[in-house]
């Protein structure tokens, strides 16, 4: 699957609900046991969620936006494929969220280039299954450092921690990747299911039964005027640093 909506494929309200309907067939299609996800945009993996979602937002579209981005993260966290991430660019955000929730991370060997959960340099908090999703790939402790930094990692620091699994030259991406699936379409599909399901039920089963606190929460939150703030100021720097 390659993700299009350019320029940084930021995922926006209709982008999230296209993609899940394209995971959500691809599920249903027995003869489809594994995807590798990877961008379409050059320099960009995912620049996580959309900001212009969050800001200037009436509650209920708030509302409609954070139940599409739970949604995604529950179809590609309990995906009975076998999900490579391709990261040929950078993936901040949301777009560290989506690569975590894959079973395996290549990503581009391009200093350029990084990942990470920088929530809290936008002024905002990451929820607990973004929390949980980056405990469960590199632990508790550095997950404790990366979150309350914000921080955004190199290729190789990444490597370091375990928040991807193997570096390559960008242009060996998609083949190193196709290798990967070959490996991991070996093993009997039912056990490996099993085995991933066994590893991920609690952190779903979580979310499963909070999503509408989890969104009421999300609201209130966002729609709050220092945080709009933030935001409004993050913006502007995003600009700025363009001009
Ligand atoms: N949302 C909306 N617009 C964006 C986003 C985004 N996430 N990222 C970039 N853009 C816009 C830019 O403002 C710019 O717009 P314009 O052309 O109108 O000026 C355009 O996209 C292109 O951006 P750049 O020029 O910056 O492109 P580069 O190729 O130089 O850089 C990057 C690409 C590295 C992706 C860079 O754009 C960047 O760092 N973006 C910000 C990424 C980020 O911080 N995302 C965080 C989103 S928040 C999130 O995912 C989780 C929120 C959890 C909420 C929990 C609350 C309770």
């Amino acid at each position: 699957m390659t993700l299009q909506n350019p320029p940084v494929n930021s995922l926006s309200l209709d982008f999230l609900t296209e993609f899940c309907s394209a995971l959500e067939k691809l599920e249903m299609d027995k003869s489809c046991r594994g995807v590798i996800l990877t961008s379409g945009q050059p320099k960009v993996f995912s620049a996580g969620l959309d900001i212009m979602e969050m800001y200037g937002k009436s509650p209920e579209r708030c509302g409609e936006f954070w139940r599409a981005v739970q949604e995604m993260w529950l179809k590609l966290y309990s995906s009975n494929m076998v999900i490579i991430a391709a990261i040929n660019g950078s993936s901040p955000a949301g777009g560290c969220l989506m690569s975590m929730t894959c079973d395996y991370r290549i990503m581009a060997d391009n200093p350029r280039y990084s990942i990470g959960l920088n929530e809290t340099q936008l002024g905002i908090v990451a929820p607990f299954w973004f929390k949980e999703t980056m405990v469960n790939t590199v632990g508790h402790r550095t997950t404790e450092i990366a979150l309350q930094l914000g921080q955004l990692y190199s290729p190789t620091e990444a490597l370091d921690i375990g928040l991807v699994d193997k570096l390559v030259p960008e242009d060996q991406i998609i083949a190193t990747a196709t290798q990967t699936m070959t490996k991991w379409l070996a093993v009997p599909d039912h056990a490996r299911q099993i085995t991933k399901s066994m590893m991920r039920k609690p952190t779903i089963d979580k979310l499963m039964s909070k999503r509408e606190p989890d969104i009421q929460n999300f609201v209130s939150f966002i729609t709050k005027d220092p945080i709009q703030k933030s935001l409004g100021l993050y913006l502007s720097m995003l600009k700025k640093r363009k001009s």
